[in-house]
């Protein structure tokens, strides 16, 4: 099954073709997969309800796609490799035909539970080999996994298990990342005082701790997979059947559920997983993620699977037991493509490199990076020391909406330019916008980055709220997807994404909207009257969280205060989310209208005092003179 694009002009030609037709081109790269019935119609769409189809007709499931295609042919081939916690610890590996047999007892264990297609099933797990399952599980019988980060804290945990109100919880007794130990089951026996649709939990043993078991409710995976059978045939899914949630933040309120579907998303991810990393046949992938995000699904778990790559799945950290770990992976499992985010890079430079340079690395053939814009040090670094300037590195631009990569080079044969993510992949329209939603067609203009025509692996709703889904991206500007990120292009068509336009902030490559860490902090609200959140530049995390809060009463012991405020965002959100500066103030700067004016606290916090610009629109001006003496 070779969709690969192999050169770049096949890639212009490629390209050329795939907006020219859109839907002649997308049938094509469908044909690839096994279906158990084609389509009828390859794309209904529009952009105003929002309603996006695609295969409209089709059945089949990605399991087959990921599993059973491969057995005749793969079967004893290595599928995961998984990479402990611990170097001292044993690793483990599974070929096709072992994740087949244990995704099928597990798919049993679901359906003697009670799950059926179209329940949800919430999976908050270490990066452990049953997490990966547990996907596979539920997509097996069509259930609908909701994967939650297992650092998300119970009440983040209970409110995303709540808006999808699902029936099971898969989990663990606790996990091991460097050297943090997490009760996680803890964690889910506090969420779930919350949580009334949840029926059952299967717990899966990591660390053998002793935990709480609730009678009934809660039962050991093992026990239950030792009873089930080992096949287990795989639910006919519609294309547009829905194939997981996934809770993401935006600007407002609580975090959304954005919902992939079986038929689109199966086609979008294997095909740009093909085209990025070009696997080989005996090439050993790895991806250093986490499958709580959307580059997990994708790019651990769906994208190589289905191309029948082996995957390489790591439990821990880049810098345990040292900064060295990941390198000395690579060099242990030959791995051949390597996936990681700029934040990674940047902590692992800061260590200086004598840590890489004892590895060789020969294996490697692709690097790339996802999750925030790679800035020019970093990707040279990773470039020079990582990939011994043999390797490409691959800036992928992309969201947990969009399912897949959307703008990135492929392979060896595509123009790079540091800083830039590049050209878009075949099918994908992407526009730049101005304030006024006119499409700027000269070069280095800044505009808002938008898509003007359905692909595949795009969100179709957020969970349980339809209307949601379409003002946060479909009606900014009328006819076009948003993406709530800026970007520029350069006189080869080339992108260079600047960033979020919105009041998102990207920690590490992960997305926290600013109302959520301020409604976190207003909880305490016998302390706190008011706070506003921004983000500020951060030498390793990209960005880093500022918050400025307006206290009840003048603090007597701030340091204090700051250790309750922090202490209620980890409760809420998750250790993740914590604010890194904190400055008390008495009022914020307000426009007459009450609205909080972000990009002066932004500019503050950013220590460009100079660049605050007109603050004569605010109510009370003299206020940014007080935040600014205060500054942290
Ligand atoms: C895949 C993922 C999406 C947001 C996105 C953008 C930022 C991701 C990027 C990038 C510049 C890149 N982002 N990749 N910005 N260059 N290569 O990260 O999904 O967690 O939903 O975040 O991340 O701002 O809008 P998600």
């Amino acid at each position: 099954m070779d969709y690969r694009i192999k050169s770049f002009d096949e890639y212009k030609d490629t390209y050329k073709r795939s907006v020219d037709d859109p839907e002649k081109f997308w049938a094509e790269i469908a044909e690839h997969f096994t279906w158990q019935k084609k389509w009828d119609k390859t794309l209904e769409w529009n952009f105003d309800e929002p309603k996006i189809e695609w295969f409209k007709g089709a059945k089949l499931n990605i399991t087959e796609n990921c599993l059973d295609r491969h057995l005749a042919k793969r079967g004893n081939k290595l599928a995961l490799i998984w990479e402990p916690n611990d170097p001292k610890e044993r690793y483990k590996r599974f070929t096709f035909k072992d994740i087949h047999e244990r995704v099928c007892r597990l798919a049993n264990v679901l359906k003697s539970k009670g799950v059926k297609k179209g329940d949800r099933v919430a999976i908050y797990m270490p990066m452990i080999p049953e997490l990966m399952f547990s996907l596979l599980a539920c997509a097996r019988i069509g259930a609908i996994h909701n994967v939650v980060f297992a650092g998300f804290s119970a009440s983040a945990l209970a409110d995303r298990i709540n808006d999808s109100q699902c029936k099971m919880v898969l989990t663990a007794d606790g996990l091991f990342r460097g050297t943090k130990e997490i009760p996680v089951k803890a964690v889910v026996n506090e969420a779930l005082k919350e949580c009334p649709s949840v029926q059952t939990t299967l717990v899966a043993k990591r660390t053998g701790w002793d935990v709480k078991m609730q009678e009934g409710r809660d039962f050991w995976l093992d026990d239950e997979l030792e009873k089930a059978e080992a096949a287990c045939p795989a639910e006919p899914m519609d294309a547009e059947d829905p194939l997981f949630i996934l809770y993401t933040s935006g600007s407002t309120g609580k975090p959304k559920g954005v919902v992939h579907t079986c038929g689109g998303y199966m086609v979008y991810t294997a095909y740009t997983f093909a085209n990025v990393f070009q696997p080989e046949e005996s090439d050993i992938y790895w991806c250093t993620a986490d499958i709580g995000w959307v580059t997990g699904h994708s790019y651990i778990v769906y994208g190589p699977l289905l191309n029948g790559t082996t995957t390489l799945m790591f439990e821990g950290v880049p810098t345990y037991p040292g900064p060295g770990r990941f390198w000395q992976i690579c060099d242990k499992h030959s791995v051949s493509q390597f996936y990681t985010a700029p934040t990674a890079i940047r902590a692992l430079m800061a260590h200086g490199e004598d840590h890489v340079l004892s590895y060789g690395l020969y294996t490697l053939k692709v690097l790339g990076s996802v999750g925030e814009p790679i800035n020019r040090e970093a990707w040279e670094w990773y470039q020079v020391h990582v990939g011994k300037g043999r390797c490409p590195v691959i800036d992928t631009w992309w969201q947990t909406e969009t399912g897949g990569i959307m703008i990135s080079a492929m392979g060896d044969f595509m123009p790079l330019k540091p800083t830039f993510a590049g050209l878009p992949h075949p099918g994908i329209q992407p526009v730049l916008l101005s304030q006024e939603g006119e499409e700027i067609t000269e070069p280095h203009v800044q505009g808002y980055l938008a898509i003007k025509f359905p692909w595949p692996g795009m969100l179709r709703t957020t969970w349980g709220d339809h209307e949601r889904c379409k003002n946060t991206y479909f009606s900014h500007y009328k006819g076009y997807y948003f993406t709530g990120d800026g970007a520029k292009k350069d006189e080869d068509g080339m992108f260079r994404i600047s960033g979020r336009v919105d009041d998102v902030i990207n920690v590490s490559g992960h997305r926290f909207g600013t109302a959520e860490i301020e409604n976190a902090i207003n909880s305490l609200d016998d302390l706190v009257a008011e706070s506003a959140v921004v983000g500020y530049p951060h030498e390793i995390k990209g960005q880093a969280i500022y918050a400025y809060v307006i206290t009840k009463q003048s603090p007597d012991n701030p340091e204090k205060l700051r250790a309750e405020i922090v202490e209620a965002v980890v409760s809420e959100i998750g250790r993740i989310a914590k604010p890194d500066k904190i400055q008390f103030v008495t009022g914020l700067p307000k426009t007459r209208s009450g609205k909080i004016m972000r990009r002066i606290l932004r500019k503050i916090a950013e220590g460009e005092f100079d660049k605050v610009g007109d603050t004569s629109t605010l109510l009370d001006p003299d206020v940014v003179d007080e935040i600014k003496a205060g500054a942290l």
